[in-house]
């Protein structure tokens, strides 16, 4: 059986990602393309709970850097081996909420840890099940702010962070679509929805047209 197609979306915070995941999954269905959806970190029942224990702590203990990045890899393992791979083995299309970039941008970029250290995991973890494909949505970060103001949600423990966390994550993402950019797909998040709808639209198109060979009967 051909092996499936993967997709990831990443973006600072209120780049719009949740919005711009429901568009994708109706474009993708109106294409005939069955893909199935997940997020990181989480996934599966260990990895939710890893996602719990790491964004919305019950304990007062500060969670040290060192130990969100582990826990960030922990979930991810489970995520790669329980739903990942045997989705992509079965030849589905799989699209996720964040994956590895995330971890350099965040660990990596906003808090400053090695990125050596960020790489040995990931070639441990990831290794080459990278995504075919990754929609980086781009905002300056004082305009993500403003919107995730703007919808008022309760804040998890990493979005309770300064500005210039943000713009190191940012920095980092920018960084990695620059170094990969067959893979990694800017989307200028900073524009009517309508407009940032238009450029994924484009990206897809050209996804499907290279990697889409069958449709549904
Ligand atoms: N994390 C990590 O640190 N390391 C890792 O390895 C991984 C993750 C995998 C969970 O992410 C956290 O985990 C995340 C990184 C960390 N922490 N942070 N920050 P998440 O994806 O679950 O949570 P999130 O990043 O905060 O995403 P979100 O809450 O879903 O926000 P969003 O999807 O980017 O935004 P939105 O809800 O779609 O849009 C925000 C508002 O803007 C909303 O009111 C929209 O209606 C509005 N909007 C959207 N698009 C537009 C346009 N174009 N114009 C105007 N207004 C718009």
């Amino acid at each position: 059986m051909a092996q499936g197609k993967f997709i990831s979306l990443e973006g600072t915070e209120g780049a719009g990602k949740s919005t711009a995941l429901q568009f994708i999954k109706q474009y993708l269905l109106k294409a005939n393309i069955d893909v199935v959806w997940t997020r990181e970190p989480g996934g599966t029942e260990v990895a939710e709970d890893i996602r719990r224990l790491v964004l919305h702590p019950m304990s007062f203990e500060e969670i040290e850097p060192e130990t969100e990045l582990l826990l960030m890899f922990a979930a991810r393992a489970q995520h790669m081996k329980k739903y990942i791979l045997p989705a992509l083995n079965a030849g589905k299309w799989i699209a996720t909420d964040r994956f590895i970039d995330a971890s350099y941008a965040y660990q990596g970029g906003g808090r400053g840890m090695e990125m050596n250290y960020i790489a040995m995991l990931d070639k441990w973890i990831v290794g080459t099940n990278y995504p075919h494909l990754t929609l980086l949505l781009d905002i300056p970060p004082e305009i993500g702010f403003q919107r995730a103001e703007l919808r008022g949600a309760e804040k998890d423990r990493i979005e309770e962070e300064k500005m210039e966390f943000f713009v190191r994550v940012r920095d980092v993402y920018l960084q990695r679509a620059k170094q990969d950019p067959a893979r990694i797909k800017i989307i200028d998040a900073n524009v009517p929805l309508f407009a940032v709808e238009s450029q994924i639209r484009n990206v897809l198109d050209e996804f499907i047209k290279t990697h889409h060979s069958s449709t549904r009967p």
